[in-house]
């Protein structure tokens, strides 16, 4: 039966660009992540919740963004927020029932938005009715929907780690082997060489989409596939799992396969959370004559600062350096996203820009402007289009992240690590930084519930920073980024234009054109609180200015001088 919400129908031409791209709808598009626990709460319970998602429709729809990415919204005991889903086809109470849903729904697409779901098929819950039989016995239907190994010479079939701390392999006592969970002991592992588990999840997903949803994120996508002999790690394993689980001998097999069955059958969109995934790899998954995903996300730029749970010191060099390679390593053939946050991740302005009282404004707006002149599909995190910040915890009771937990007691209660070290960590690294609530106003609880006590801790700067205070100041980030999404719509050489740093050595600016056919860009970020003047190499003069966040009015020179994180945008 043809659903009254079926997915609405794209504008875009499908011809091809200047410089070889085929355009689409899901290339244009600018997506908004949401983190439904922590959006909006509409009945006082402390937890976000589908209606009041709804209820702030119109402030999504007023920023100009395209299609919304809700994290998993399913029925869920919440080991790990939403990722271990104990049935598919259900709401997790807390969020609301299947017509708050249909509303929600209704609501997109009425504002000519779209809808993307979490697909989250590389484990469940151990709550879920396949898992609970799988672990009854070896010989009932559902023994083989999960990975169980016997045990080897007394302990763990493999050494292989989950990403939570300790070992992968739970022993179950009443089957009396182990099974794989790459993540929690919550969350197993598929058994995704069964074909029932595949069709099941073909199945699943055909649900959603006769529904009206107009796409999917895929969770830890890579992992699907596992090598059947569970070898132990190499000798020389350099401490990154993920590099070894993504590389399953069936993966592309898999992916063919519910492109075949599922994704070739909607004008829908897709992109893979790559964890483990290199540059190297990604037209496997991408490049559109193989017919397997849309997009990916990496993992370099968002985790440059990082060795394990542990922050490291980067510079913009560096960042650069990951971009460039990028663009160079994938053809027009493929596409790529570009995000500098999600619920994995720390806060934009306090990761990569300045979220000092003085210059986070600026900076959060230097983001968005290297962000919605980037070539890819932009992902925005809830959030940073008010230039939220990082959460100051102060101890570890504070936190709620099972990963900051897990590797509390691995690190820091065997002894390994002080507390003092671990925090020092998590203050800049920490999950947790972005999953504080939403912060609408300066009433109570930053008016995210009506009710006395949210789920996780709001930050104090609520005052400040909120989005009654962002609405009501036309210089605030909420409005420049609606300048930057609105120029960035008429703009087709800043999403499908040929991108070129032009400086890629400089310390502190970062300075990039975007060319389509005749038309040309060029990008000018100072991504510190350095005064700088620069003279631009031979050939390159800056025109008119089209976009500065700053008060800025230098234009037609070739020597600009340049305010602590000032942005600008200029035609070439
Ligand atoms: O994340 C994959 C993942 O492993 C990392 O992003 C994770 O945050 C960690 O840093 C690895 O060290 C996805 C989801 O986005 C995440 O929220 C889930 O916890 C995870 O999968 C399991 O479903
Ligand atoms: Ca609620």
């Amino acid at each position: 039966m043809p659903s009254p919400l079926m997915n609405t129908p794209n504008p875009v031409d499908n011809s091809t660009t200047a410089n070889g791209y085929i355009k689409k709808w899901w290339k244009e598009a600018v997506v908004y992540q949401i983190y439904p626990r922590s959006f909006k709460d509409s009945n006082g319970d402390g937890i976000g919740d589908l209606n009041g998602i709804t209820s702030k429709l119109d402030y999504i729809k007023g920023l100009g963004v395209d299609v919304i990415w809700l994290c998993p919204h399913f029925d869920s005991p919440n080991a790990d927020n939403g990722y271990d889903i104990r049935d598919y086809r259900k709401v997790m109470t807390e969020f609301g029932t299947m017509a708050d849903l249909d509303e929600m729904l209704r609501g997109i697409k009425q504002r000519d938005m779209k809808l993307i779901l979490d697909l989250v098929v590389n484990h469940t819950s151990d709550e879920h009715a396949w898992f609970v039989r799988s672990r009854q016995s070896k010989d009932n239907a559902y023994s083989d929907y999960y990975i169980w190994r016997p045990e080897k010479e007394d302990r763990e079939p493999n050494n292989w780690i989950s990403f939570f701390a300790g070992s992968a392999w739970k022993k179950d006592a009443s089957r009396e082997e182990y099974y794989l969970h790459l993540f929690a002991d919550k969350q197993p592992d598929l058994n995704w060489d069964n074909p029932k588990v595949r069709t099941e999840v073909h199945d699943l997903m055909k649900f959603w989409l006769h529904k009206g949803i107009d796409g999917f994120r895929m969770d830890v996508i890579p992992f699907i596939s596992k090598d059947q002999t569970f070898p132990d790690f190499p000798k020389d394993f350099d401490g990154r799992p993920e590099f070894i689980y993504a590389a399953g001998p069936k993966l592309h097999d898999y992916l063919q396969e519910m492109n075949r069955e599922v994704l070739s059958k909607y004008d829908v969109m897709t992109v893979g959370e790559a964890l483990g995934v290199t540059l190297e790899q990604t037209h496997l998954f991408v490049d559109e004559r193989r017919n397997e995903l849309n997009m990916i996300f990496h993992f370099d730029l968002v985790r440059l600062d990082r060795q394990g749970w542990k922050w490291k010191p980067w510079t913009l060099p560096e960042f650069k350096a990951i971009c460039a390679r990028f663009d160079q390593g994938m053809d027009s053939h493929c596409w790529p996203t570009v995000y500098l946050t999600n619920h994995d991740n720390p806060r934009s302005v306090s990761h990569f820009g300045d979220d000092s009282p003085e210059y986070r404004v600026r900076a959060a707006k230097l983001l968005a402007t290297f962000q919605l002149t980037s070539k890819g599909t932009p992902f925005i995190y809830q959030g940073d289009e008010l230039g939220m910040t990082n959460y100051p915890f102060t101890n570890i009771e504070e936190f709620d992240d099972i990963e900051v937990k897990n590797n509390w007691k691995a690190e820091v209660l065997t002894n390994r690590v002080s507390a003092e070290e671990y925090l020092f960590h998590q203050l800049r690294t920490s999950r947790d930084h972005t999953r504080t609530p939403m912060q609408w106003d300066d009433s109570a609880n930053a008016g995210f519930t009506t009710g006395s006590k949210p789920w996780f801790v709001v930050n104090p700067n609520y005052k400040e920073i909120n989005a009654k205070q962002a609405l009501a100041d036309e210089n605030s980030i909420y409005h420049y980024y609606k300048t930057m999404l609105g120029l960035r719509k008429k703009t087709l050489a800043f999403v499908y234009g040929d991108y070129k740093d032009i400086d890629p050595q400089h310390v502190s600016l970062f300075a990039y054109t975007r060319t389509l056919g005749a038309k040309s860009y060029l990008i000018l970020l100072n991504f510190s609180r350095n005064r700088i003047s620069y003279t631009l190499p031979e050939g390159v003069k800056a025109g008119s200015l089209l976009v500065s966040n700053s008060d800025a009015k230098e234009e037609y020179s070739t020597l600009l001088h340049m305010d602590a994180w000032d942005a600008r945008v200029y035609r070439l």
